[in-house]
């Protein structure tokens, strides 16, 4: 075991376990398994916590047998474990419904998903207001899957101590965030930390999520506090080097919830985010409905609602590029869904097959 059970190690309830989980559990306890959190995964089995400390699990076969995203244990996953007196590890038995489950499409794969965070309630999308400065493009970006895993979007501009025109970055984040809360931070001076750490109460569980460098693991430090630090460094850094973080890895914030570290994600590309451009584009989704045609892609139909609001000045028509570009990525992701199910409906019947429904090729309810 990499990580010892010590006295630090936080109780269930400390991670997030509560009756509602406990009732979700039900029969599995009957089983003699015990409820665990997944903390950790990287590139060996999976770390889980119960309520003895911490401990690496394997998935049990019938899991490892079946595929698809709620067959493998990802970061924030409560699972059922068993402890055989015969084995060393622990082994994953169940993994209980995810209430949220943040999401991409599978960079290895043409048309898969990819679960890479569960159960998470808050995920801030962080953004350094440092060096080349914000990037509202990727904000909008981050902000729809952050929407769509189902938690609430916070984001926060980092390194507020060393940026310049922090209101002009701090106006361009409030026009992409649109009613998502913005805080700006800054590690060292400690702006914005209890405003951080209020939305992080008990019971609560958030995910940082940004790119490399724009401070989310020195922001876990701070909020984990002086005492647990050290600790938190040994077992995060391991010995690959400072300031990387190789694994996703959940911590315990003191007096608080916990707290999900990520590695800079590069290539965030959509997966079925029809309801996370809505809610990330409320403006735009509003405006649509005024727009003559129902099916208006706001490119260059008459009587386009959205288009006129740019030109009248009251949208921004980066926005609405990044809009239509994020619309265009889910279209072409529906296209590639259709043609890979038609090709394996070829392969398995001989018989004409059906045409398979179409995904995310249109806006929600206006087919
Ligand atoms: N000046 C300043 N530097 C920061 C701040 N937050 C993080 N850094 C520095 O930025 C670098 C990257 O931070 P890190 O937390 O590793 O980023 P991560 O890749 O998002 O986890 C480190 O050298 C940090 O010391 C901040 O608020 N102000
Ligand atoms: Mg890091
Ligand atoms: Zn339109």
């Amino acid at each position: 075991m990499s990580v010892p059970a010590n006295s630090i190690a936080p109780t269930l309830a400390e991670l997030g376990w509560s009756e509602s989980w406990n009732a979700t559990f039900g029969d599995l306890a009957e089983d003699g398994f015990v409820p665990a959190r997944v903390v950790r995964v990287d590139r060996e089995f999976p770390l889980v916590m119960t309520g003895e400390g911490a401990m690496r699990a394997e998935p049990a076969v019938h899991l490892v047998k079946t595929r698809g995203v709620g067959s493998r244990a990802v970061v924030g996953d409560w699972v059922a474990v068993s402890r055989p007196k015969t084995h060393d590890l622990a082994i994953i038995e169940a993994i209980l419904p995810r209430t949220t489950a943040f999401t991409r499409k599978d960079p290895g794969e043409q048309t898969g998903e990819q679960v890479l965070i569960a159960n998470v309630d808050v995920v801030f999308v962080m953004q350094a207001l440092s060096g080349r400065g914000l990037n509202a493009r990727r904000l909008e970006r981050e902000l729809v899957l952050a929407w769509e895993s189902g938690a609430q979007p916070v984001v926060v501009l980092t390194k507020a101590d060393i940026a310049e025109s922090i209101d002009d970055q701090r106006a361009l984040a409030e026009e992409s965030a649109h009613e998502v809360r913005v805080i700006v931070e800054s590690a060292i001076t400690g702006l914005g930390l209890e405003e951080i750490r209020t939305l992080i109460p008990p019971g609560t569980s958030a995910a940082l999520l940004g790119g490399s460098g724009v401070g989310k693991s020195t922001l876990v430090n701070r909020l984990v506090g002086e005492d647990v630090q050290a600790t938190q460094r040994v077992r995060t850094r391991d010995d690959k080097g400072r300031h990387t973080t190789v694994a996703r890895e959940l911590v315990h914030v003191p007096d608080g919830g916990v707290v999900i570290d990520t590695p800079g994600m590069r290539g965030l590309a959509l997966w079925d985010a029809e309801d996370g451009i809505a809610r990330a584009f409320p403006d735009i989704d509003s405006l649509s409905e005024l727009c003559r045609f129902r099916d208006c892609a706001h490119g260059d139909e008459p009587g386009c609602a959205v288009r006129r609001a740019v030109e009248e000045g009251t949208l921004s028509a980066l926005r609405l590029e990044s809009y239509r570009a994020l619309q265009t990525e889910l279209v072409q992701l529906g296209r590639k869904q259709d043609e890979r199910a038609w090709a394996e409906k070829d392969q398995s019947r001989a018989g004409g097959p059906k045409k398979p429904r179409g995904r995310g090729s249109g806006r929600k309810g206006r087919q």
